[in-house]
């Protein structure tokens, strides 16, 4: 039995980093190996970006059947999922069901920040450290710190001094905000400002918009689940997740497999009709070529331009909110509920930032564009430092104290989104190189962890000690990514997915574009040739 002291100090057989979904499962995995694990979760609860992301609207945009764990019959069964698109609430309410469901809780330390992980080259142990004090050596260190969990703040001049209220929509109080009869902006238009934006304004006197780019969004369509369909959601469930990890993103919506370019223009309309009726993320599989050539991709830049301006009734709004000289796709398409509709009110108005740039922020407003705007409360839905940001955050260091913070100085570096060379038996759930956020997060948190957990078991039977990622596959791989990527039109928007919203930070395309399916293929292929491009030392 591994020696265990307390929560302060001691020795695990593994520490993870993070009890979102990935954490969890990876809690959960390694238990069932035999492994003495701590797991380290800054929030006051379990359940990652669900703890976290509570602001009006929260809402997966992947669809309840698709966005749950597939490990446990018993779970699939005893849950039922009210709605097509899961709220927050009720997905913050499954994880708990889940820690409660497999007493994960007592081996979870809430609360807590891992500040720092060394490993010790003389005892081949990592030494973590965190913010209480705690002081634990692991042999495995397993990072789930999610790839959106680090939000961002621009620095606007004199936001220190405005008088009222300040959010984040990744950091909402937990009793909710109540904006009847106040004056609100929102800043920003990625996914948290699309779906909070028209709840807001519904309930705000006044709600100003402030956009630097405008965004393609596709209506959700969502709807409350009658039994039938929540029936089929489970008994459909095994062979729809057995069809979507083979795919390109993990969904379980077919690619049509058609060509825009070979399509003319009636049957690209009728495609892209049918997509948007679909709802949701389904645009992404309307035709192979639309991110990968320029004039297909025009094709969807003129769907959603006319579509925008069927639904705004002022053509020079409608013209602001339509995007313009990035690719479709270059940034994640949103999916809402009456976005663009919420801009028909009299109470909305849009501050296109291009041509009014925001000056600063006074005690009472928001100026810009030599206009300020008076205002109560401001939202920020201004983002994340995405996928490195929560590793870079800790002090991690590998071999010869090497620091990941200066081995990513130039942009992160992975063998498969899954290990770092030079930071032995450290590995990475959905880490930068792997899918991740350009698939089903939880088809590909399931695959990192299942991969993590066969890979341990392996090393504990073959004695095993360390597995530390090849230099050389690591350069292969890095390289692979970024020619995927290239071959692409996605890395030319400039958007979180090369780290665009954080200044300084370099430029890399940071998701895995193979797809889910080869991925899944290749990491297969790895373990099967005895964890081949890692070095296993015994
Ligand atoms: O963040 P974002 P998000 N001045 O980075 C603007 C997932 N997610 O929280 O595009 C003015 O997308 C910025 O403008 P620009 C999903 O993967 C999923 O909305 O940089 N504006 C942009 O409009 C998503 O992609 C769900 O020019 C500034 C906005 O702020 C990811 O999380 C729901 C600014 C930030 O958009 C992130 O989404 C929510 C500045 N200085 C989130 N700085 C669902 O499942 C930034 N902006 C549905």
């Amino acid at each position: 039995m591994p020696e265990i002291s307390s929560s302060r100090t001691g020795r695990y057989d593994a520490v993870v980093v993070g009890a979102g979904f990935g954490g969890m499962y990876m809690l959960h995995r390694l238990r069932e190996q035999g492994l003495s694990v701590r797991v380290f979760e800054a929030g006051s609860g379990v359940g990652g970006t669900w703890f976290w992301n509570r602001y009006p609207g929260a809402r997966c945009d992947v669809e309840s059947v698709d966005y749950q764990f597939s490990f446990s019959e018993e779970l699939l069964r005893e849950w039922t999922w009210t709605e097509r698109y899961p709220a927050q609430a009720e997905l913050l309410a499954y994880l708990n069901h889940v820690a409660d469901r497999f007493d994960l809780r007592r081996d979870i330390q809430l609360n807590t920040r891992v500040t720092g992980a060394t490993f010790d080259e003389d005892t081949q142990f990592w030494q973590v450290e965190t913010d209480g004090g705690d002081r634990i050596s692991a042999t495995y260190v397993v990072m789930a710190t999610g790839c959106l969990s680090v939000p961002r703040t621009p620095s606007f001049t004199g936001l220190q001094d405005f008088a009222g209220a300040t959010y984040h929509t990744s950091s909402w109080p937990h009793e909710g905000v109540d904006f009847t009869g106040k004056r609100v902006a929102v800043i920003g238009t990625g996914s948290s400002g699309i779906q909070s934006i028209p709840l807001i304004a519904e309930q705000a006197e006044q709600l100003t918009v402030f956009q630097r780019t405008p965004n393609h969004s596709v209506p959700a369509g969502n709807h409350a689940l009658d039994a039938d369909e929540q029936r089929e959601g489970v008994e459909r469930f095994a062979e729809k997740r057995r069809y979507a990890t083979g795919t390109f993103t993990g969904l379980t919506l077919p690619d049509t497999g058609l060509l825009a370019n070979e399509s003319t223009p009636e049957q690209r309309d009728a495609v892209y009709e049918e997509r948007w009726r679909q709802g949701g993320l389904a645009m992404y599989g309307a035709f192979a070529d639309m991110l990968v050539d320029e004039k297909a991709n025009a094709t969807a830049h003129e769907f959603f331009s006319a579509k925008i301006h069927e639904k705004v009734a002022d053509p020079e709004v409608a013209e602001k909110l339509t995007p313009r000289g990035y690719p479709f796709g270059g940034k994640r398409i949103c999916v809402d509920t009456n976005y663009f509709e919420t801009f028909n009110r009299d109470n909305v108005t849009l501050v296109d930032l291009h041509a009014e740039p925001i000056e600063r922020i006074t005690p009472g407003g928001i100026v810009a564009g030599g206009r300020e705007h008076a205002v109560d409360a401001v939202v920020f839905a201004t983002g994340f430092d995405a996928m490195t940001g929560a590793l870079l955050a800790m002090d991690i260091r590998g071999r010869d104290g090497r620091a990941l913070q200066e081995t990513w100085a130039a942009g992160p570096r992975t063998y498969l989104g899954l290990a770092v060379a030079g930071f032995p038996n450290m590995f990475l759930v959905t880490g930068p190189g792997s899918p991740s956020v350009f698939s089903n997060m939880i088809v590909s948190i399931e695959q990192h962890v299942d991969w993590i957990t066969d890979a341990i078991e392996r090393l504990r039977a073959d004695g095993v000690r360390l597995m530390e990622a090849d230099p050389k596959a690591e350069d292969a791989w890095v390289a692979h990514v970024n020619e995927v990527a290239d071959s692409t039109l996605l890395p030319r928007a400039n958007s979180w997915y090369v780290g665009a919203n954080v200044t300084g930070k370099p430029r890399i395309f940071m998701p895995y574009l193979g797809g889910v399916g080869p991925y899944r293929q290749r990491c297969d292929e790895v373990a099967a040739q005895n964890y081949d491009g890692f070095q296993l030392v015994g």
